[in-house]
């Protein structure tokens, strides 16, 4: 055998180990949660977990500012196949001040890790345009979410931002909404029906690293070795 039919063969061998190893990162558990945030006792989006102002569910609702934690159900919010998740929602009573708002926190999640999250909000019963900005917490980012009060939400496509926020240590993330400094009502403008956070739990950079290199430096030696003896 010619060493270049050899370092063929290597290469091959190489890349079937490689998809092996892409094959279980990309296998490994998407770690996800739909939060329908209501108001107490109001219908629970189905597949969706809980959330309400009595803080259930690892998830806690806090008053930022001179503001209170408040909630409502609206039968007039749409929302198509979401309809239970778009219907209620919490809001903070008296935000119209950049500095006053809603911080919402979830436990019980890995620790140090950049979650996707995405929210969801819109109020029928609410006019003007209401506009909060939301961060996520320890360097996440951060977007203006917006709603008119029509039209209604036909699905979750609709009046939503997509924003990260990073877990610290103890495995909780803050998502920090405030009223806008862009555009908010002089009433409340910090609303919140629902959010989506996921992230996808993959082996280490610098394990899979060393894992790459050391498969290719098997397939090299052995190429070396093939290529010594033909020769
Ligand atoms: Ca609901
Ligand atoms: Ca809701």
């Amino acid at each position: 055998m010619t060493p270049s039919l050899s370092l063929s063969r290597a290469l091959r061998g190489c890349g079937s180990l490689l998809a092996i190893v892409v094959l279980l990162a990309s296998a490994a558990p998407a770690l996800a949660a739909l939060i329908d945030v209501n108001e107490s006792g109001s219908s629970t989006q189905s597949g969706w977990t809980a959330a309400d102002a009595s803080n259930i569910n690892n998830v806690t609702f806090a008053a930022v500012g001179s503001v209170t934690v408040d909630d409502r159900v609206r039968t007039t919010n749409g929302g198509g196949a979401e309809a239970d998740m778009w219907e209620d929602f919490i809001f903070a009573n008296g935000s119209n001040l950049t500095s006053e708002g809603l911080d919402i926190s979830v436990s019980g999640l890995l620790a140090n890790t950049t979650y996707d999250v995405t929210i969801w909000a819109f109020d029928d019963g609410s006019n003007g345009g209401r506009s909060a900005d939301w961060t996520g917490s320890n360097g996440g980012t951060s977007a203006t979410l917006t709603f008119p009060d029509g039209p209604a939400p036909v699905d979750l496509n609709d009046y939503r931002i997509d924003i990260t926020a990073i877990t610290d240590g103890a495995g909780v993330f803050t998502l920090e909404g405030r009223t806008s400094a862009s555009g908010p009502v002089g009433t409340h403008n910090v609303f919140i029906n629902g959010f989506e956070y996921s992230t996808v739990a993959v082996p280490e950079p610098t394990s899979a690293l060393l894992v790459v290199i050391s498969l290719f430096g098997f397939g090299l030696a052995a190429w070396r070795r093939k290529g010594r003896i033909g020769s």
